[in-house]
């Protein structure tokens, strides 16, 4: 049997590799182990990296403080994963931004989840511009990482209400629930070969996902 490799990368508190160390680390997909081979943080305190530790997985710090030019933080990165040689690359939390050098080189490799329903509130503290700007959902959004930032095609959202007297905490943990389920359930599908990126779109079972990724409707 295959075993197919993952490496999270991780910035804080690290639910989401929680979720995906739960779900899929040491599973079965179809004829292929799966295994979480390491855990990089770019912050020395991340809970993430405690995480790891606790379910034997080796805990990378690399840390980004200190370091002038993204260029050479991607540098170190880069010189990590090529010892890894991982099938897949998850970014989880992960809050610094790539070059495109690096995202070049693990092209339709690397996954990103991010908390609202893109192409709406790219970037940071989505949770409160949503709110402030009236909407009814919020959300999250697995997409492929390419060079422009929160951009790469989408493969799966999940939708949560917004209502009247939520603030951003409640509203970030509603839509952190949905993250923990939505980001397992699309990695498990490039693991088993089902998803894959093809000319900037995310490709299903060989079929071309829409601008809002799988809807079964
Ligand atoms: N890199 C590329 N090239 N493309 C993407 O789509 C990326 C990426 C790196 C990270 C995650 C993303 C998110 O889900 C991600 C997607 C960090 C920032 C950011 O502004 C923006 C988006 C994302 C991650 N980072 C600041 C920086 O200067 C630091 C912000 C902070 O520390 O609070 O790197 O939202
Ligand atoms: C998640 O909500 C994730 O979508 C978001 O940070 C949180 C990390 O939580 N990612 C970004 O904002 C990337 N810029 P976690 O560390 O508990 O998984």
């Amino acid at each position: 049997m295959v075993t197919k490799k993952i490496v999270v990368l991780i910035s804080g508190n690290g639910s989401n590799l929680q979720a995906l160390i739960d779900k899929l680390h040491k599973q079965q997909v179809n004829n292929h182990n799966i295994e979480i081979i390491a855990v990089i943080s770019n912050k020395t305190d991340a809970y993430g990296l405690q995480r790891a530790t606790e379910a034997n997985i080796p805990a990378i710090l690399i840390e980004s403080k200190g370091i002038s030019s993204r260029e050479e933080y991607d540098r170190l990165l880069t010189a990590e994963l090529d010892k890894l040689q991982p099938d897949l690359i998850l970014l989880a939390g992960f809050m610094r931004i790539l070059t495109p050098d690096f995202v070049n080189q693990y092209s339709g490799k690397m996954l990103n989840i991010h908390p609202s329903l893109l192409p709406k509130y790219q970037g940071v503290n989505t949770y409160q511009r949503a709110i402030d700007a009236g909407e009814k959902e919020h959300g999250a959004t697995v997409h492929f990482v390419t060079p422009e930032l929160d951009s790469g095609p989408t493969v799966l959202q999940a939708k949560v209400p917004i209502f009247e007297e939520d603030n951003a905490q409640e509203l970030a943990e509603r839509v952190l629930t949905q993250e923990h389920q939505i980001y397992a359930l699309a990695a498990s599908w490039f693991i088993d070969g089902r998803l894959v990126m093809q000319d900037n779109y995310a490709l299903l079972d060989g079929k071309q996902l829409g601008e809002f990724g799988y809807a079964p409707d």
